[in-house]
C-alpha cells in the first residue's frame, strides 16, 4: 500500500449518507448512527464525557466490527480473538456502544445509561479488568497505541511457540491526534516498524481537532510520512466512506509491515453546529444540538432506544466469528496433550510452580555452598539463569543497557523481525515505550515481560508503570544502578527520590534486595504476584553475601525480617534495604563495642511489610528504644517503618560524581554515622 499523495481527503456531508441509509433495510449508516446516538445520549445523561470521537469514528468502527474483527461476545477471554484497543480512551462511549450492540452479556443498555456513574461498567475511560471486552486501560494518550505494539509482539512470539493453528490474530487500534502527538507513540511505532509487526493496524482518527481547537495550533506533522519513515505502510482515506474503510483494512491485512490508516473524519459527525469543532470533543452536546443531530442522521428514536432491526443487525455482527471460534477450539483440542496443557497454563497466567521452586532451591543451595560477594544486578543474572529455562513465558529486554542491567542470560536469543521465537527484546533507548509495550505483552496473555534500565530512568517509564499497577498486571522491571553507589556517572544518573516515588504508586511492589540470596527470593515474589507489577532495584557495586545459611523459606515474602538479631534485648533496631543492609550490620558491631545491643532488620519490600498481618509486622518492627533507617535515598516513606521519631541515614540532596566509596563518606552513609545517630537518640551521643 502506498500513501495517498494528497494530504486532504474530501469528506461527504453527513446528511446524504444518513438519509439514504434510513430508507434501506439496515445499512451501514443506521448501524453507525446507533453508535452516535448512544454516545451523545449517554454523555448528555452523565452531563460529562466525550461525544465527538465516537461520533466521528462510528463509521470506521462499524466497518471493523461488522466485517473484520474476530471476536466473540460470549467469550471475551478467547485467546485468539483480535485485540481491539481504543487508545483515545476519552472516546470510551465508542467501545461501550460496540460492546452493547454486539452483545457482550454484561454490557446492558442500563450500563450505558449509567455511563460514568459509580460502580457502572461504563467508567469515564475504559478500564481493563473492569469491563469485559476492554483489552487495556486507556485515557493517558499514547499508552494504548504502545500497548498494542506489545500485543502484536506477543502474538508473533506465541505463534512461533505454539503455531498458527492456535495463535493467529490481529491487533487493531483507534488512535487520535493526541495519541500520535505523545512522545511514547514515537518510541512504540519505531519499534513496531523495526520489528515489521504486520498484524498491527492503526486506525488514526485524523480529524484535525484537539481540545484547544484546530490541530494546526500546535502540530504540522505529516503522520503518513512519519509512519512510513518508521517502516510502516500508510494510507489516507475518507473515514466516513464504508467502502474506502473496508478496502483499506482488507489491504492492511495483507501487509508485510504494520499499517497506519489515516481516516479523515469529522469530530462530532452529525451534530449541526459543533461538528468539526473542539466543541464536540469533551462536553455534552446539549438538547438542541442533539435534536439537530437526530434530524441530520435521520435517527428518529428516543434516547437510548436502538430499534430492533438495527440491534439485530449488530447482534448478527457479534455472532460473525462463532464459527471461527469453534474451529479454533477444535484445533486447540487437536494439539498434542503436553502442548495443549502448556498453552492453557500460559493463557491462564499460571506459573510452573514446581519448576520455579526447584530453580530457586538449586540457586540458593549453590549460593550457600559457594557464597558470592557480587552486585545485585549480577545476582539477578544468576537468578535469571535459573529461572529462564524454568519459566518459558518470561521475555526479557533492556532499553539499550543490556550489559549493565544483566537481563540477558547466555542462552537467550533476541527477537527479530525475521524470527520471533527469541526471548529477549532490544527495546532501544525507549524506556517509556518499553514499559508500555511490556504492558501490552502481559495484557495479551501468555507472557511475563521483564525489562532493564537504570533506576533513575524509571521516571521515563513511570506513566506506563502506573498503568500496569492500576490494571493489576504482572510486568517486572529490573532497575539497576540504584543509588549513589553507581559512583562516577554522577548525580544525573544517581536516583535519590525514585524509590520513594515508586513506593507511592499503589499496587506496585518495589524490591530492594541486599544480596544474592535476597535477589533470587525477590525474583520469585515478583513472578508469584500475578496481579501486580514489580520493580527490582539493584546495585551496580558489589555487596557481601549476608545470607550464608541455607534457608528454604522465602524470607523476603514478609517484606522485612530480622537478618541479624541483637545480643540480648535490643536497645536499637536498625532497618535497611539493599546495599545499606551491610552498612547497618557494620553499625551493629560498632554499637556492640559500646555495649549497645542492636538488631538489624532487612526491609526488601515496604509494600509486603505493610500488608503483613499486624502481629507479624509488630514483631519485626520490634520495640527497641531507638529505630534507625538506612537507605541511600530520601527519607520520604520511611516513617511508616521507623516512626517519625526514628533517625534516618540517607540522602537529602542530589549525589555527586566520584568513586562510590568516597560518595558514601561524603554523604555520611557509613556505619559510623549510623552508630552515632543511634547513640544520639539513646542520649549517649
Ligand atoms: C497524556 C495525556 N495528556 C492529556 C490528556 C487530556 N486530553 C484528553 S483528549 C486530549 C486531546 C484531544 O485531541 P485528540 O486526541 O485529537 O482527540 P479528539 O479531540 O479528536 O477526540 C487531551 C489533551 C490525556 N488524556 N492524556
Amino acid at each position: 500500500m502506498s500513501a495517498n499523495a494528497s494530504s486532504t481527503v474530501a469528506v461527504a456531508p453527513f446528511g446524504r449518507r444518513g438519509q439514504a441509509a434510513a430508507s434501506s433495510a439496515v445499512g451501514h449508516a443506521r448501524m453507525a448512527n446507533a453508535i452516535r446516538a448512544l454516545a451523545m445520549d449517554a454523555v448528555e445523561q452523565a452531563k460529562s464525557g466525550h461525544p465527538g470521537m465516537p461520533m466521528g469514528m462510528a463509521d470506521v468502527a462499524t466497518v471493523l466490527f461488522k466485517q473484520f474483527l474476530k471476536f466473540d461476545p460470549a467469550d471475551s477471554a478467547w485467546p485468539d480473538r483480535d485485540r481491539f484497543v481504543i487508545s483515545a480512551g476519552h472516546g470510551s462511549m465508542l467501545i461501550y456502544a460496540l460492546l452493547y450492540l454486539t452483545g457482550y452479556p454484561a454490557m446492558t443498555i442500563d450500563e450505558i445509561k449509567r455511563f460514568r456513574q459509580l460502580g457502572s461498567l461504563t467508567p469515564g475511560h475504559p478500564e481493563y479488568g473492569h469491563t469485559p471486552g476492554v483489552e487495556t486501560t486507556t485515557g493517558p494518550l499514547g499508552q494504548g497505541l504502545a500497548n498494542a505494539v506489545g500485543m502484536a509482539i506477543a502474538e508473533k512470539h506465541l505463534a512461533a511457540a505454539f503455531g498458527k493453528e492456535v495463535v493467529d490474530h490481529k491487533t487493531y487500534v483507534i488512535a487520535s491526534d493526541g495519541d500520535l502527538m505523545e512522545g511514547v507513540s514515537h518510541e512504540a511505532i519505531a519499534l513496531a516498524g523495526h520489528l515489521k509487526l504486520n498484524k498491527l493496524i492503526v486506525l488514526f482518527d485524523d480529524n484535525g481537532i484537539s481540545i484547544d481547537g484546530a490541530l494546526s495550533l500546535s502540530d504540522s506533522v505529516d503522520q503518513v510520512k512519519r509512519f512510513e519513515a518508521c517502516g510502516w505502510n500508510a494510507a489516507r482515506i475518507d473515514g466516513h466512506d464504508p467502502q474506502a474503510i473496508a478496502s483499506a483494512i482488507a489491504n492492511a491485512k495483507k501487509s508485510d509491515r504494520p499499517v497506519l490508516i489515516a481516516c479523515k473524519t469529522k469530530i462530532g459527525y452529525g451534530a449541526p453546529t459543533k461538528v468539526g469543532s473542539e466543541k464536540a470533543h469533551g462536553s455534552p452536546l446539549g438538547a438542541d444540538e442533539i435534536k439537530g443531530a437526530r434530524d441530520n442522521l435521520a435517527w428518529k428514536h428516543a434516547p437510548f432506544e436502538v430499534p430492533a432491526d438495527v440491534l439485530s443487525a449488530w447482534r448478527k455482527a457479534g455472532e460473525r466469528s462463532k464459527g471461527a471460534h469453534t474451529e479454533w477450539s477444535k484445533r486447540l483440542a487437536a494439539l498434542e496433550d503436553g502442548q495443549r496443557a502448556e498453552f492453557e497454563r500460559r493463557m491462564k497466567g499460571e506459573l510452573p510452580q514446581q519448576a520455579i521452586a526447584d530453580a530457586v532451591r538449586k540457586a540458593k543451595e549453590s549460593l550457600a555452598s559457594t557464597p558470592k560477594d557480587i552486585a545485585t544486578r549480577s545476582s539477578s543474572e544468576i537468578a535469571l539463569e535459573a529461572l529462564i529455562p524454568a519459566v518459558p513465558e518470561m521475555i526479557g529486554g533492556s532499553a539499550d543497557l543490556t550489559g549493565s542491567n544483566n537481563t540477558r542470560t547466555k542462552a537467550m536469543q533476541a527477537i527479530t523481525a525475521a524470527d520471533f521465537s527469541g526471548r529477549f527484546i532490544h527495546y532501544g533507548v525507549r524506556e517509556h515505550g518499553m514499559a508500555a509495550t511490556m504492558n501490552g505483552m502481559a495484557l495479551r496473555g501468555g507472557i511475563i515481560p521483564y525489562s532493564g534500565t537504570f533506576l533513575v530512568f524509571s521516571d521515563y517509564a513511570r506513566p506506563a508503570i502506573r498503568l500496569a499497577a492500576l490494571m493489576g498486571i504482572r510486568v517486572i522491571h529490573v532497575m539497576t544502578h540504584d543509588s549513589i553507589g553507581l559512583g562516577e556517572d554522577g548525580p544525573t544518573h544517581q536516583p535519590v527520590e525514585h524509590l520513594a516515588a515508586l513506593r507511592a504508586i499503589p499496587n506496585l511492589l518495589v524490591f530492594r534486595p541486599c544480596d544474592a540470596v535476597e535477589t533470587i527470593e525477590c525474583w520469585q515474589l515478583a513472578l508469584e504476584n500475578k496481579h501486580r507489577p514489580s520493580v527490582l532495584a539493584l546495585t551496580r557495586q558489589n555487596l557481601p553475601q549476608l545470607r550464608r545459611a541455607l534457608n528454604a523459606d522465602n524470607r523476603c515474602a514478609a517484606g522485612a525480617y530480622e537478618i541479624e538479631p541483637a545480643d540480648g534485648k535490643a536497645d536499637v533496631s536498625l532497618f535497611a534495604t539493599g546495599s545499606e543492609v551491610s552498612v547497618a550490620i557494620e553499625a551493629r558491631k560498632l554499637l556492640a563495642a559500646k555495649s549497645v545491643a542492636a538488631r538489624v532488620v532487612s526491609v526488601p519490600c515496604f509494600e509486603l511489610l505493610a500488608e503483613a498481618p499486624e502481629p507479624q509486622r509488630h514483631a519485626v518492627i520490634g520495640s527497641a528504644k531507638v529505630n534507625v533507617g538506612v537507605e541511600a535515598a530520601v527519607r520520604q516513606g520511611w516513617d511508616a517503618v521507623i516512626g517519625s521519631n526514628g533517625a534516618f541515614i540517607g540522602m537529602s540532596s542530589f549525589g555527586a560524581s566520584a568513586p562510590y566509596k568516597d560518595l558514601y563518606k561524603k554523604f555520611g552513609i557509613t556505619a559510623e554515622a549510623v552508630a552515632d545517630a543511634a547513640m544520639r537518640k539513646l542520649g549517649k551521643g
